[in-house]
């Protein structure tokens, strides 16, 4: 007798219309004096803005060796074969691989290297899985952008996230300038929830790794949130970072530039937050994409 264990969905989306809800859940759920690499002021400000920028999580020796593993990967023609790659609609380079830490031994390092997994648990408050990783290579001369986006949204409709006790991490492993598509993410948009009009489509992830529809917020929302949240974009070094709340509303432009803006992002879900079933979809996504495996990173 299969038991289902029914839970409530705080977080409404993807019905007829688009509705706002206050966040319900701690940003940082640590306790402020928790022991870890993450300064009490540092905290504060993830908790007031959604992000946390690092200017060099790993050094530069680090980075060279993993600039040659994306490298290894993008040129590998099994991996370009392989479903969790996913390609430019345009040029048909590959513009994300996902699943980095279990395709390569030198992603799983970097996931479990304390200094990554080491945050993550610390303002999570407890231990973490990994959700999804991803290498996104936005390659250059033209390379598309994401829209505008929550990714809490996605987790929670998609892949049956229950609360907001999720954390990403995008190392850049190639310059990001001010010029060649960074990460923008709206300061304090983590603390209200944007349910977006609009069902999802069956195999939605087959068209939204690549342009996003369902889950979109309306230009009148994005108008509203920028208008008082503003916007910040993110540069920095190889080897530099950014945490950021699975609720930060945030996109990245296209990159016309002929410089690469290739980061690898790491998606920390806690273990008492683990999958249950999408609130919001008809099936689950692959596992590649949404992880199913709880087991905690070591
Ligand atoms: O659907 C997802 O899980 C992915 N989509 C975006 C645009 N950001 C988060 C994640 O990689
Ligand atoms: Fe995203």
């Amino acid at each position: 007798m299969t038991t289902t264990t029914h839970v409530t969905d705080l977080y409404p989306t993807r019905g007829a219309t688009e509705v706002a809800t206050p966040r319900q859940d701690p940003v940082v759920w640590g306790s402020p004096d928790t022991p870890g690499p993450v300064s009490a002021t540092d905290l504060q400000a993830l908790d007031r803005d959604g992000f946390l920028a690092i200017d060099q999580l790993i050094g530069p020796d680090e980075v060279a060796v993993y600039q040659r593993e994306l490298e290894r990967l993008v040129n590998d023609p099994e991996i370009r074969a392989d479903e969790r790659s996913i390609v430019e609609p345009k040029s048909k380079e590959i513009r994300s691989v996902f699943e980095v830490h279990k395709i390569s031994e030198v992603f799983a390092k970097l996931v479990s290297d304390e200094r990554v997994v080491g945050r993550a648990r610390q303002i999570l408050g407890s231990d973490v899985y990994v959700h999804q990783s991803r290498i996104n290579v936005k390659p250059g001369f033209g390379a598309s952008g994401f829209y505008w986006h929550s990714d809490f949204e996605t987790w929670h409709a998609e892949d049956g996230l229950p609360n907001m006790r999720t954390i990403s991490v995008s190392i850049a492993l190639t310059e990001n300038y001010d010029t060649n598509g960074g990460l923008m993410i709206m300061p304090g948009s983590h603390k209200t929830f944007l349910g977006c009009a609009g069902e999802t489509p069956k195999d939605n992830y087959k068209k939204s790794l690549q342009m996003q529809d369902a889950g979109t917020p309306s230009d009148e929302a994005l108008t509203r949130m920028a208008s008082e949240y503003g916007i910040k974009l993110f540069t920095g070094k190889a080897g530099s970072a950014t945490w950021f709340d699975c609720n930060c509303m945030h996109g990245s432009g296209d990159n016309i530039t002929p410089f690469p803006r290739s980061n690898v992002f790491i998606v920390f879900n806690s273990v008492e937050n683990a999958a249950v079933e999408p609130f919001a979809a008809p099936v689950r996504r692959p596992e590649f994409i949404g992880a199913r495996d709880f087991t905690p990173v070591r």
